[in-house]
């Protein structure tokens, strides 16, 4: 097995250096927990951005990766294959749509919104030719590709990656006024929100903000499009972050508090981390705008993909991650809130389900919340500071809640050992 020093040797050498990772080597996974090559074993607090919510490895989905792998892998949307339509049929079923829109990435899929909603905009709503506005939120992150990138105002993500695509417009996250005066111009056709802004710190809007957005939506004939990447799939101890307090097991349309989005995208958690994996969906009316030759992907629908997403929506309810989530954040939050009543470092705890942030007592610029992952890291426990002084708390769902308990152990002992 490669060492530590090597791995990270080799990639500083021949890597592009689009990443600045936590000095840490993973060569394998199960559940929670990975390990480095010399055999140490650490809690997963990022699970991979929340692809990982089943768990590293989850034996479900491996056997339907294998068997798969074995049957057919790939044979592109020009032929069709024995395996997207049941998968089409399961996750529309699932989330309670007509159809869906299959691709890979989590970016590609915010792609496809866009192009949905903006076909829908010319050929449903009446838009003029190449007039169709989208808005969209100060802090998002929806992805990489250059027209997502094009309405980002993280300069990193941004600059010298111009010229950019038109057509967005940005107006502040969890603002409903700035919302209603947007949607005065008559050429917006879509509204583009995460329902709790992950990169930008895990932040958490005002509970009525994604209900009374889509109600402003509605008003104006504008699509409502949720990017529920991050925040999908039980991550935030519902289904959705959009079905509010809802607990059933799948079937969005059985809660009051759930929030029906125009356009649904997710990906991440869809495939467990097995495989890239996202989708669009969205009713007849909207998702019939896309025709033949119009929009796709060679790898998109593929059958691997689907047998992969299937297992990873079944393991999802057959062991109840939503209700775990939202059961081991309340608990997370509370302990997290004691360290911040003690200690000086903490400044702050929020976020929803398993997707917390805690706030470190110093400025962005500061190195102090690397340093303390580092410090984690020693200690046993894996997570990444995002904008300098936050750090993202996102285990895998399958955790249990002595193994949380431990994990606070470890927050709590890193905290007493450090030395600011
Ligand atoms: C990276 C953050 C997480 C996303 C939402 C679309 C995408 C993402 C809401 C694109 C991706 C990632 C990508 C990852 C860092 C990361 C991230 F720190 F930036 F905020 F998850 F927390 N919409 N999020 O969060 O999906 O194309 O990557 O599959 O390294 O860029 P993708």
């Amino acid at each position: 097995m490669i060492s530590t020093d090597k791995a990270i040797a080799l990639e500083d050498k021949y890597g592009a250096h689009n990443y600045h990772p936590l000095p840490v080597v993973l060569s394998k996974g199960e559940g929670v927990f990975v390990w480095d090559p010399e055999g140490n074993k650490y809690y997963d607090f990022l699970s991979a951005y929340s692809a990982v919510n089943q768990g590293h490895c989850h034996p479900k989905i491996v056997k339907a990766l294998q068997d798969q792998a074995e049957t057919l892998t790939l044979t592109s949307r020009a032929f069709y294959n024995s395996v997207l339509g049941e998968f089409e049929e399961y996750i529309t079923r699932y989330f309670g749509f007509d159809r869906v829109l299959p691709m890979n990435t989590g970016a590609e899929g915010v792609e496809t919104a866009i192009k949905i909603c903006r076909k829908w905009g010319y050929e449903k709503k009446g838009i003029p030719e190449n007039e169709a506005i989208i808005i969209v939120c100060e802090d998002n992150f929806h992805g990489r590709t250059t027209t997502v990138i094009s309405f980002s105002n993280d300069p990193d993500a941004k600059k010298n990656f111009g010229p950019y695509t038109p057509g967005f417009q940005k107006i502040p996250y969890n603002d409903l006024e700035a919302l209603s005066e947007a949607l005065k111009n008559k050429h917006v056709v879509g509204f583009l929100v995460e329902p709790i802004q992950g990169e930008a710190g895990v932040v958490v809007p005002d509970q009525d903000y994604i209900s009374r957005a889509k109600e402003l939506c509605a008003d104006h004939n504008v699509l409502f499009i949720a990017d529920e990447i991050q925040t999908g799939i039980a991550r935030t101890g519902s289904l959705l972050a959009v079905c509010g307090n809802c607990t059933c097991e799948n079937s969005c349309e059985r809660s009051s508090t759930y929030v029906k989005p125009d356009i649904l995208i997710l990906g991440k958690a869809l495939s467990g981390g097995a495989y890239p994996v996202s989708a669009v969906l969205a009713d007849d009316d909207i998702m019939n705008v896309i025709k033949p030759g119009q929009h796709g992907s060679t790898y998109g629908g593929n059958p691997l993909a689907a047998k992969v997403a299937i297992a990873a929506l079944d393991v999802v309810n057959e062991e109840h991650l939503a209700q775990n989530a939202r059961k081991l954040g309340k608990l997370f939050r509370s302990e997290m809130q004691k360290l911040v009543d003690e200690s000086d470092l903490f400044l702050s705890v929020r976020g929803k389900g398993l997707l917390n942030a805690v706030i470190i007592n110093d400025s962005p610029n500061s190195d102090t919340a690397w340093r303390f992952c580092v410090a984690m890291k020693e200690n046993g426990l894996l997570a990444k500071p995002t904008h300098g002084n936050i750090i993202r708390f996102a285990p895998p769902l399958v955790m249990s809640e002595s193994e949380l308990m431990e994990c606070v152990t470890i927050i709590k002992t890193t905290l007493t050992e450090f030395v600011k």
